[in-house]
Order: C-alpha cells, then structure tokens, then sequence
C-alpha cells in the first residue's frame, strides 16, 4: 500500500504541473459516460497509466476516462479505480479541481475498498489518505507531502453543498434542502466534487448531495471511483452516507465499472435528517 501512496503523491506533483501550464483545450473524442474529454482528461489519465505501470501489487486499473479496465500486472493484489481530473470543466475559470482514486484489494466491489486518496489542486497541493482514518497531507517547499492533521466530522455542520438540476428534483429532495437552509446552512457548490467535499470535511461539516433527478434518474456521480472513496473518507471521519434510502453507500451492489448512484455524504445530523424524512 505504501508503494501506492508514494506512486499517487508523484502523479499529484505531475497534474498539477500540467494544470499550470497545458492546453485547456477539448479532444474530439467522450469518455465512457458521455462527456467530451478534455486534452487535461487525456495526459492526466495518461500520468497515472504510466506511473502504475512499475507498481507490481496493482493488477488493474479503472479509469473514468477509459471504456474497460486496463490490466498490468497479473499478480497484483490491488485495483487501482480512479477519475484522473474531477472537475476538469473548471479549469479554465481557475477553480481548484481534484483526483480520487479507491484502493481495492482482489475484487472491484465496496466491502474490499481498503483505501480512499483524493488529491486537490488548489492554490495549494493537498492529499486526503485514508485507511485507517482520513489524515491530511500539504506539499512542502522542498517537494514532499507532510502531515497536517486528522480530519473529523462534527455531529453536525453549517454548509450545503446541492448538485444536479434543480428543474429535475423530486418535491421530496427540495423540500428537504430548503429545511436546512431554512434552518440557518450556507450555500456552497463549486461544481468539482472533490473540492466541495474537501471544504466540508475540512470545516467540520454539513451535507453534499447529488439526488436522482428527472434527467438522471441514478444520479450523475460514479460509484467505484467518485462515490465510494468518499464515502470511506466520511465514514471513517465519523459522519454518515446514504443513496437517498441506504443505511450507507457500501449497501450498493457494483455491477458495472462506469455505474451511477444518487448519493449523500454528510455528518451525522443531516443524514440522519434525512433518512427520517422518509
Ligand atoms: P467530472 O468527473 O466529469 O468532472 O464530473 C463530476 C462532477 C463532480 O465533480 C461534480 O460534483 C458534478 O460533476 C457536478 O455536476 P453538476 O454540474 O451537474 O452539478
Ligand atoms: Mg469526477
């Protein structure tokens, strides 16, 4: 495991060079979920390849930005499932983006994900590793990752974080977002989820959501590379997930590399909220 960190801590150096300097324009070519890949979709995907190609524990590696999962090393214990630039549309307005890759161990389903890492590229370079418990790690001057501290969820949280078209939520979904605002929660939703779910895990807490709507009936966000590395990060920071019904994210049962779940992340309070609404 600790080859694997070190191997994402080189390609959070390697995107975020990238980020500064190349081109922000598209290809002509859509990923696996629809959406026209970005030349910065493309090198980044590219970077990870590369550098997990001499990592011998990793056997295959699940990328967004790749049709099939791509195998490496025969013997490898690991799956390496990853979205290479989360948020890659707001690059050229300068927002911060991310990368999040789930470490699981054997088989690609939730209850062997063993490890979560997201990378954010911000003013400054930060990494959220969890195994254990989520620590956060910032990139020195001298070039390497120290640790800055643990992160925790508070029982409950000031921020609310709402993705997906308004037009297309359920009367249900609104009704409750309106309760917390009602109840005093700050609007915050940049449109990167790693960037959103960093603020709220970093300020202690408060809800992200991504609901099922009208357009997306199963939601937007990806289950083995978007949802579950962060579902293991805020469980294990002591808040709460749930697909709108389920006790956790980690009842869904993967069926498909690229599928889709509506998904809440949260500390405890405003999960629990929700699910009693029901
Ligand atoms: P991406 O991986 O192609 O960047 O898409 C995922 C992003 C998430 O970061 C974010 O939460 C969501 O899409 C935003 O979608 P929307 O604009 O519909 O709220
Ligand atoms: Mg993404």
């Amino acid at each position: 495991m600790q080859e694997i960190i070190k191997t994402i801590e080189k390609i959070a150096v390697k995107i975020s060079d990238e980020l500064k300097y190349a081109d922000l324009g598209y290809t002509d070519h859509a990923n696996a979920t629809g959406d026209t890949q970005l030349k910065l979709d493309v090198k980044s995907d590219n970077i990870i390849t590369k550098e997990f190609d001499g990592v011998s524990s990793v056997r295959l590696l699940i990328s967004e930005e790749k049709e099939e999962a791509l195998k490496i090393h025969d013997s490898g214990k690991y799956i390496v499932a990853y979205d290479p630039l989360d948020g890659s549309s707001l690059v050229d307005v300068n927002f911060a983006v991310g990368s999040i890759f789930g470490i699981y161990e054997n088989e690609l389903k939730p209850s062997n994900l063993v490890a979560a890492i997201y990378c954010v590229y911000g003013p400054r370079l930060e990494m959220v590793v969890c195994t254990e418990t989520p620590k956060l790690y910032r990139l020195d001057r001298e070039g390497s990752f120290k640790f800055i501290k643990d992160l925790n969820l508070k029982e409950k949280g000031k921020l609310n974080a709402t993705g997906g078209t308004q037009k297309g939520w359920s009367d249900e979904h609104r009704a409750f977002i309106k309760g917390l605002f009602d109840e005093g929660y700050r609007l915050r939703y940049s449109g990167a989820m790693v960037s959103d779910l960093h603020q709220i895990l970093l300020k202690g807490g408060g809800l992200f959501s991504y609901p099922a709507t009208s357009d997306a009936p199963h939601g937007k966000l990806r289950v083995s590379f978007e949802v579950l590395p962060f579902a293991f990060i805020y469980e294990r920071a002591g808040g709460l997930t749930t697909d709108g019904n389920s006790k956790s994210l980690f009842e869904i049962k993967l069926e498909k590399i690229h599928q889709t779940t509506p998904c809440f992340f949260g500390s405890k309070y405003e999960i629990n909220k929700l699910l009693e609404s029901k």
